[in-house]
């Protein structure tokens, strides 16, 4: 059968193209078993310009679409937009559906499925049943319309060896678009899941859908396989590894390192948390060549971490888990966030001041959404925190909050989210601090999206890599 997937990645800042790895891992399974695939990626902006050509050349008989929350609106948008014949077959799968399956398919009436957790073996055996023309309302993890109503399946157990799967199809991608659109860096994922409970996240969320074990990792042969075969086929100067939790299990962490070491020997990045970073780990890391440690602080303020984020952690250990990646001669990078209920400036101000303790080599700062199905998204709705109209606007969720808090106004938070690096930076470094406030600035948006050609040149003020 012809699928194509829509990947809609509708971010105003630009920035990187974005691999998704769902996708592509669909994809692969869908090809190895004899079905044709196609991508229609929608990035930055919507646009469908060219999907009539693409929907009339390929002729799908089965439309298959990823999204997270904030992107479900566009999967409405394009089902409404896209000229497509009634027989073809229409399917949403990620997060977003996977927590919220049956109000996705009651607000899109175009919409005759979704996919709840692991798509892999659900969707094969939705494309083989369609294509036997047999009874598709029995698939597990699939919940589908028929004659008005919804039929409801149960999950499979999570897949317990992630080896048994093909490797991602980026060529789906264009992959070496990405890579050149990320200062040539090639992206994997070694692991799915995360053991943590964290009240903003989804991956709890997730966790409860299927059965079985959502921590899984792949062995170290699979992944050293998968990092070759992508650097023969594909021009790339570093490695990123998007999974949550890299150092989770230490000897995986060695045996890694040991042999990206002998057979690899590229520069890589990667993500850990506090409490799974130490001297020993660190001293594998760099002798392997790894370049970053991405860690999350997300609050500087104990009572925001622990009493609203279910985060435990001090800020000794943060200060410490930095300063030890940063003795062991590693760059870091720490995640943030704001807009939190029951945050005060006066918290956010313990954010900026724990940064600019633990000297980071760069800072992101993210703004609050509440997702549904996370601690912190069902506090929001009970406690009428969430501004419906803006929250249904075409607005971007990176800078801007949904919220209506009592005690840290949409404008203040607003306003530190464009100051908040240079007021990490201002004391250490002014080049820093002066190039982050010019960054985050409405004249610093429309100089980035202008001079993109020097993207190497600005990353290298800001990071040093
Ligand atoms: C890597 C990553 C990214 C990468 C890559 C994006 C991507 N989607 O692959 C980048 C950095 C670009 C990114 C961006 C964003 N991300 Co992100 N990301 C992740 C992360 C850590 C891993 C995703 C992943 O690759 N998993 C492994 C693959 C194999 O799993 P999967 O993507 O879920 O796909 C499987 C199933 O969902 C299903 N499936 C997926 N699509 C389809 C389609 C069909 C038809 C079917 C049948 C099945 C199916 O089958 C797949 C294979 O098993 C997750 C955390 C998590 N636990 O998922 C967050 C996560 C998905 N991200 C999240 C968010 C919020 C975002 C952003 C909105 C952040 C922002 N503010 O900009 C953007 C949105 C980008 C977009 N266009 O959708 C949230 C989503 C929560 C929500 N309810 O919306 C998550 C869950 C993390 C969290 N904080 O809770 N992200
Ligand atoms: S925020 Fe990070 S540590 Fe917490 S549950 Fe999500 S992925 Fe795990």
């Amino acid at each position: 059968m012809r699928v194509l997937f829509i990947y809609t990645d509708i971010n105003i800042k630009g920035g990187a193209r974005s691999f998704n790895y769902g996708i592509a891992i669909l994809s692969a399974i869908l090809k190895k078993h004899g079905h044709e695939t196609n991508l229609y990626y929608m990035y930055p902006r919507y646009e469908t310009k060219h999907l009539p050509r693409k929907v009339l050349e390929f002729d799908p008989q089965v439309v298959a679409f990823y999204s997270t929350t904030s992107q479900f609106r566009y999967v409405e948008r394009l089902l409404k937009d896209i000229p497509l014949r009634k027989d073809v077959f229409t399917i949403c799968g990620g997060p977003h559906v996977t927590v919220e399956p049956e109000t996705s398919l009651h607000e899109i009436p175009r919409l005759d499925a979704v996919c709840r957790g692991e798509g892999e073996y659900p969707l094969l055996e939705l494309v083989e049943t369609l294509e036997k023309n047999r009874d598709i309302t029995k698939i597990k993890n699939i919940y589908v319309k028929r004659d008005g109503e919804i039929c409801r399946n149960p999950s499979r157990p999570f897949i317990e060896n992630l080896d048994d799967l093909p490797f991602p199809d980026r060529e789906l991608f264009q992959y070496q678009k990405i890579i050149d659109s990320d200062f040539g860096t090639a992206l994997f994922m070694f692991a799915r899941g995360c053991p943590f409970n964290c009240s903003y996240c989804s991956n709890y969320a997730l966790s409860k859908v299927q059965s079985g074990k959502y921590v899984r990792f792949r062995s170290v042969e699979s992944c050293i396989t998968e990092i070759k075969e992508v650097l023969n086929n594909y021009t790339a100067k570093a490695i990123y590894v998007n999974d949550d939790l890299f150092t989770f299990k230490k000897d995986f962490v060695f045996e890694f390192c040991e042999r990206y070491k002998e057979e690899i020997d590229l520069p890589f990045d990667i993500n850990t948390r506090v409490g799974f970073i130490d001297e020993e780990i660190c001293a594998w890391l760099k002798d392997a060549g790894c370049r970053r440690v991405n860690i999350g602080i997300e609050s500087g303020s104990p009572y925001i971490r622990s009493k609203v984020l279910t985060r435990k952690m001090s800020n000794e250990e943060i200060i410490k888990a930095f300063r030890i990646v940063h003795e062991a001669g590693l760059k870091t990078k720490s995640f943030n966030m704001i807009g939190f209920p029951e945050e005060t400036p006066e918290h956010f101000q313990e954010t900026i001041e724990l940064n600019a303790k633990i000297h980071p080599d760069s800072v992101i700062l993210n703004v609050f959404d509440p997702y549904p199905g996370t601690k912190l998204g069902e506090v929001c709705k009970k406690e009428n925190l969430i501004d419906v109209e803006r929250a249904g606007k075409d607005f971007i969720p990176k800078t801007d909050t949904v919220l209506n808090l009592p005690d840290f106004q949409r404008e203040k938070i607003h306003r530190f989210y464009k100051i908040f690096a240079y007021e990490v930076y201002r004391k250490q470094s002014l080049k820093k601090a002066i190039f982050y406030r010019v960054y985050y600035s409405e004249i610093g948006e429309l100089l980035i999206r202008l001079l993109s050609p020097f993207k190497s040149i600005l990353r290298r003020i800001t990071m040093g890599i």
